[in-house]
């Protein structure tokens, strides 16, 4: 209550400098209150994954309608990368493991990773 509290505390608010020095420093209160950093998630093209596991990775672990997935698929194939989705650092580094967890127990060669945004 009261004493030393800002109104508005998460939204991101920045308190106003009380003195000239502080002008253009950033402060603490920015800092904690920046958004996080977003990382896409890749998958790379190979010669021996089939088309199908790579669709329902993308609709299983990336949450993708089919057609979608499809679409996306195809553009890994032709380009030989595609972006699968867009995460925050912790999210897209756990789909990146849980891809390379479900290829390595059905053999196949697919490969991910993160690249930030
Ligand atoms: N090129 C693979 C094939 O012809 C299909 C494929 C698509 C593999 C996307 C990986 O990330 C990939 N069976």
């Amino acid at each position: 209550m009261g004493a030393g509290v800002t109104a508005g505390g998460g939204g991101g608010g920045v308190k106003p400098p009380k003195h000239e020095r502080d002008l253009g420093v950033a402060t603490e209160e920015r800092k904690k209150t920046k958004r996080p950093d977003r990382y896409k998630v890749l998958l790379h093209n190979d010669d021996y994954t089939p088309m199908d596991f790579v669709v329902g990775i993308l609709v299983q672990v990336f949450g993708k309608s089919p057609a979608a997935a499809t679409q996306i698929m195809l553009q890994v194939h032709r380009a030989g990368m595609g972006v699968a989705g867009v995460y925050v650092r912790e999210i897209a580094e756990t789909k990146v493991a849980t891809v390379h967890r479900l290829a390595e127990e059905r053999g196949y060669p697919l490969r991910s990773g993160v690249e930030k945004e």
